[in-house]
């Protein structure tokens, strides 16, 4: 008998092997995330990844009613490819006061909002009791407000700023009020790419470091990696085995989020944007590589609200939120409006055959708009 015309083509492609270990629950192979990659059939690509999105998700669809808050662009990194950082003291450089912070909250006592996203540059002089009083304040003010804040990258200049270990200064952090970890700063892990783009920034090993010790206090996090610049498919591949690997050391990772390149206002302005293959491709494969990883976010703030929807389909189960105010895609060129509601992103995910769910940060559901409430 013959095979169905999809698994005929999937052979067509090259990709039966693959095929085979996905449907056997199989782990694939660094080669493999290569061949994914280098694959030219996206339609393929995706019923495989669909295969393990549907076994892990079902058809659930996540999204979360959040607010972003970015205390201060001021940077000494000044990575590359970010348009946010500015050094202090220059034209657009802003720091937050704790109250001005805390008042962005109280403007939005009245919504539902269930999380609040925080996340900044490396501020040279911000002292330690910033951090800590940030998240006092914000719990004062909201409760019940889960507070994801501050990426690997600032949790580690946060515990120097503090004269104290990365162990110590989570703990205390967490005593204040951080629920969880944002998965920025990751960007590439390879050595060359952090030399050529963002030389002043923590290494590729010491951003798992603080992850995974995250992980042993109990704090989840949650975890990038940036594309569309100078990277090659090799270091792409190696940068998601490297947290395959520390997913499988600490199982802390709730999601993964491939952010696509925004060139604009940044020192790599000649580089073209994604294209929505590519952006597809990044969700697809990261999908079937990250087998340890519970969820896949489509950023749609970064992707485009149309690219994120198709995406449910290549792999995503996540669209992220109703963000409010976002400033490090907007800045580096992003043309995507600023919030969506909660209706026009349960919007999307329906008409995208999916089921929306309401959830919070640690992936509870909320509620499940599946007609029947
Ligand atoms: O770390 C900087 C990236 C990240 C640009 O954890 C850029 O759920 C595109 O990590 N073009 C911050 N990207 C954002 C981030 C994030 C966003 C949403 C949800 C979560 C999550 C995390 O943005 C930075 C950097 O990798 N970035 N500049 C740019 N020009």
């Amino acid at each position: 008998m013959s095979k169905p015309l999809m698994e005929q083509a999937i052979y067509k492609a090259g990709l039966g092997d693959i095929f085979e270990k996905v449907l056997d629950g199989q782990r694939l192979s660094r080669e493999d995330g290569i061949t994914l990659y280098n694959t030219k059939d996206i339609c393929s690509l995706g019923f495989l990844a669909n295969m393990v999105r549907e076994r892990k998700n079902g058809d659930y669809a996540f999204y979360i009613y959040n607010q972003h808050i970015n205390y201060s662009n001021v940077c000494t990194n000044l990575c590359k490819f970010c348009a946010f950082g500015k050094e202090d003291g220059k034209p657009g450089a802003y720091c937050m006061t704790v109250e001005e912070i805390v008042e962005k909250v109280k403007e939005r006592l009245d919504e539902p909002i269930k999380e609040v996203h925080i996340v900044g540059g490396i501020h040279p002089e911000l002292p330690y009791s910033y951090y800590i009083d940030m998240l006092k304040e914000i719990k004062k003010a909201r409760p019940d407000i889960h507070i994801q804040a501050f990426t690997c990258v600032e949790i580690a200049h946060i515990a120097k700023m503090g004269g104290k270990s990365v162990e110590d200064a989570l703990m205390e952090l967490k005593d204040a009020g951080l629920g969880s970890i944002p998965g920025g700063g990751a960007e590439v892990f390879s050595q060359r790419i952090r030399q050529k783009l963002c030389p002043e920034k923590l290494p590729g090993d010491a951003w798992i470091e603080v992850a995974k010790t995250a992980h042993r206090l109990g704090i989840r996090s949650n975890a990038t990696m940036l594309y569309g610049h100078i990277e090659t498919v090799e270091e792409r591949v190696e940068h998601l085995m490297a947290l395959r690997q520390a997913q499988d050391e600490t199982g802390g990772f709730m999601c993964f989020i491939p952010l696509a390149f925004h060139p604009k206002n940044t020192e790599l302005e000649d580089v073209a944007p994604t294209s929505g293959i590519e952006d597809i491709k990044n969700i697809a494969v990261a999908r079937l590589m990250l087998d340890n990883f519970p969820h896949i976010k489509a950023y749609w703030v970064m992707l485009g609200p149309k690219i994120a929807q198709l995406a449910l389909g290549f792999g995503a189960d996540d669209m992220d939120g109703t963000v409010l105010e976002e400033k490090i895609t907007h800045m580096a060129g992003g043309e995507t409006s600023q919030a969506l509601s909660n209706r026009e992103i349960e919007y999307l995910i329906s008409s995208a055959g999916r089921i929306p769910v309401e959830r919070d940060t640690l992936y509870n559901v909320i509620r499940i708009a599946d007609g029947k409430n």
